[in-house]
Parts: structure tokens; C-alpha cells; sequence
């Protein structure tokens, strides 16, 4: 019988294809790291507000080694650092060998400012810290400071995989068909054949550029299918005609109300419970497409393990965003085992700063270690380690590298 232990170094030695990140490869020049980008992470963003005396505007005008002083004051000196995201970093200085007991941020400032100098050399080593073989991106069409680096097609590092990110097409038409007309595509606010033929031009001229694993979306949790809307038009007669042509899975995040707390801005969007049945109407009337979907409100973690078990062509990844905490990933973890089997994506980073690997890795393969190990705990089979490390490989890398092709 194996043994926790044996479980977790099988988990710990496993290399990882992080499925879904915010990080950029090096020669982008976007990549955000160092202490003051983990400090002014939007999570703990959130969290300083709840006990520093200063509004969301007051902080917002900060330069960002004045906020990351105050964050770490905050959260780190007056208050005890025990929630998940003040955690995670006390979990990365751990890793690096400096004091998380700091009163201030100056040995951690002078370490990071001495490991970015070489950026390329300092991305391997962390990579290599977190056990992530390869990474994909979050890349969007309609970002400009983006656009520029794909038209610039600087050399592509294999490490560092492309996601096509199509939100303003699906969550704002009237604005993205302006936006596409500007750049020489015939679409109109109204959304006729030609409107579509145009959306489907550029989602193929995108793909010609990117080479994307995925074609991405978030949605909120009012996302309905069928409906009669833009997005449902949008969807079903020309991302996922194109994604099923293209050989890409659709990924779906679903259950974001954006900006609930505007002057948070990116801290200030919040979760709200999704219908698990469009999906389960989306997977049955495209059966020639695969979709992946994460979805952010506990309460509709059930409702996606068994519209999976309904669609072979859906696959559950994840565990998004405020689902990313020790207890729920045990939770939903443990509960996509025993409904799906090993037939999943337990876990993508969401990283937005290269260090966050580390930490949200090394949390992420305790808490799943610890369901894998429970459900061989009540096998009657005499589970060898050949089969855990078969198990962990599907789990850490080869499911997520089958489906997108990687
Ligand atoms: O839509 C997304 O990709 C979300 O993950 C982000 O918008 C969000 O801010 C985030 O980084 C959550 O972890
Ligand atoms: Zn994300």
C-alpha cells in the first residue's frame, strides 16, 4: 500500500504544464516579478483595504514601492500573514532563503533587483523552482502593447504556450465589431452574415499569428445557451465554428461579476453562482468541439463534475481564482476523483507575477497530494506506485497536454 509520503513525492517530482497563467515570455518584456509586484498582487490588494486606513482611491494613486510598504506594514508586521495569499508569499522568500520575518522589504528588494538583472537566466531558475515545464499565456488581440509584440514576432520560446483571450468579441459586441472595423474588419453593431464572416476572418488571422493552444473567454454568471444575444450569435456561428476547424477546446471561466468595488479595479470583481446547464446545452449541440471549463463559485463545482460525466468533450480544469484556497482545492479535488476519475485538470496557476509559480504550485501539489492519497486510502486495491505515478503524470501534465495539443 502507498503511503502519503510516496504520494506526495510522486506530486512533488512531477513536471507541470500550467494551463492557464497571466505571465508573458521574457522577450515580451511584460512579465511582472520581484517582491513589489507580489506585494501589489489584486488579492492582497483586497485584503490591505480591510485594515489599512486609507480609501481604494488614496491607494490607487500610491507609486508601487509606497503600496508594497504598506501592504507588507499591513498584512505582514501589524497582522499575521495567515491567509492564502499573504501565505504565498511568505512561501516564495522561504524558497529564495530570505528572512519572512522581515520588518521591511529592503533584502528582499536588493535580492529580486540582483535576480532580474538577467531576466532570461532568472525565469529558467524559477521555473525550474516551481517544477513548470512548460506555461500558457493569456494573450489578447485587443491589447495594444500586445499586438505589438506578435506583429514584431519576436522568437517564440516553447516553454511559454499561446491562448487566443476573445472577451470584448463575447462580452462586449458593440464595442469589439467598432474596434475590429477599425482595424479593416466589415463588421456593424448589427450582427449579420457578414458581421460573423469578419469575426471568424479575425479569429483565423489571430490564430495564423499566435499558433493559441485555446481560444479563452470569461463570462459572467448570467452566461446562458441558448439565448437569443450577441454573444450567443458571436459564439455559435463563429468562435466555435472556427475552433472546431481549427482543431482548438474553447475554454470557458465561468462566474466573474466584474467590478462589483469599481475603484479596486482589478481586486474589485467578485463571484457569482453560473447555470452548469448551458454548458451541458453547449456540449451537446457542439459535439465536434472541447470544451474546457472553469467555473469560480463553489456552489457550481458539483454541477460541473457531472456535466462532465454527461460530455466526454468537457473537460473541468482548475481551481479559479477565489476557489484557489488549501480547503476548497482539497474539496474540489477530492470530489472531481471520485465523480471523473483522473480525467481532469486539477489545478492552472492564474500567476500574473513569475514568483507566484512557486507558491501556488508547491500549496497546490500539497492539497492535491492529500485527495489523490484518500482515495487510494479506501481502495481495496493494493495501489502500487507505478499506478500513483501513471495517475500524477495524467493529472499534472499529460491531460492538459493532450487536450490542447501540446
Ligand atoms: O479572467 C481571468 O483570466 C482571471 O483569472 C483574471 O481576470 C483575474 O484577475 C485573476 O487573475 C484571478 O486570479
Ligand atoms: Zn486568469
Amino acid at each position: 500500500m502507498v503511503s502519503l509520503d510516496s504520494v506526495k513525492a510522486s506530486v512533488d517530482g512531477a513536471s507541470i504544464l500550467d494551463i492557464h497563467t497571466h505571465l508573458y515570455q521574457p522577450s515580451f518584456g511584460m512579465m511582472l516579478s520581484g517582491i513589489d509586484e507580489l506585494l501589489t498582487y489584486h488579492y492582497l490588494i483586497c485584503e490591505v483595504m480591510r485594515v489599512a486606513p486609507l480609501t481604494p482611491n488614496d491607494f490607487n494613486v500610491m507609486p508601487k514601492s509606497k503600496q508594497a510598504d504598506l501592504i507588507w506594514e499591513y498584512l505582514f508586521v501589524r497582522n499575521n500573514p495567515i491567509s492564502e495569499a499573504t501565505t504565498g508569499v511568505l512561501t516564495v522568500l522561504k524558497a529564495f532563503g530570505l528572512n519572512p520575518n522581515s520588518t521591511d522589504l529592503a533584502e528582499a528588494r536588493e535580492f529580486f533587483r540582483e535576480a532580474r538583472a538577467n531576466m532570461d537566466q532568472y525565469v529558467s531558475v524559477v521555473l525550474k523552482m516551481a517544477g513548470v515545464k512548460s506555461l500558457v499565456m493569456t494573450n489578447d488581440p485587443f491589447d495594444t502593447n500586445e499586438i505589438a509584440h506578435w506583429q514584431g514576432r519576436s522568437e517564440m520560446d516553447p516553454r511559454f504556450l499561446a491562448a487566443l483571450r476573445i472577451d470584448p468579441i463575447l462580452n462586449s459586441w458593440h464595442d469589439a465589431a467598432s474596434k475590429l472595423h477599425d482595424r479593416g474588419y466589415q463588421t456593424y453593431g448589427s450582427i449579420d452574415e457578414e458581421s460573423l464572416g469578419e469575426v471568424r476572418r479575425f479569429l483565423v488571422d489571430w490564430i495564423k499569428i499566435m499558433h493559441p493552444k485555446y481560444m479563452a473567454v470569461s463570462l459572467p454568471p448570467s452566461f446562458a445557451f441558448p439565448e437569443h444575444s450577441a454573444r450567443n450569435e458571436v459564439l455559435a456561428k463563429a468562435v466555435l465554428p472556427v475552433c472546431e476547424e481549427y482543431g482548438l477546446p474553447f475554454a470557458m471561466m465561468i462566474g466573474v461579476n466584474k467590478r462589483v468595488h469599481p475603484e479596486l479595479i482589478e481586486a474589485g470583481d467578485s463571484v457569482g453562482l453560473s447555470d452548469m446547464t448551458a454548458i451541458e446545452r453547449l456540449c451537446h449541440a457542439f459535439p465536434g468541439n472541447r470544451f474546457m471549463v472553469t467555473v469560480l463559485a463553489r456552489e457550481n463545482q458539483h454541477g460541473l463534475c457531472v456535466a462532465a460525466r454527461k460530455f466526454a468533450n468537457l473537460l473541468p480544469f482548475g481551481c479559479w481564482w477565489f476557489m484557489n484556497n488549501p480547503s476548497l482545492v482539497e474539496e474540489t479535488t477530492t470530489m472531481r476523483l471520485e465523480m471523473l476519475g483522473t480525467t481532469f485538470v486539477p489545478q492552472h496557476s492564474d500567476a500574473r507575477v513569475l514568483e507566484q509559480l512557486i507558491y501556488k504550485w508547491k500549496h497546490s501539489r500539497r492539497d492535491i497530494a492529500a485527495s489523490l492519497f484518500g482515495r487510494y486510502e479506501v481502495s481495496p486495491r493494493n495501489v502500487t506506485q507505478e499506478q500513483v505515478d501513471r495517475d500524477v503524470a495524467l493529472l499534472m501534465h499529460d491531460n492538459a497536454a493532450s487536450w490542447i495539443k501540446a
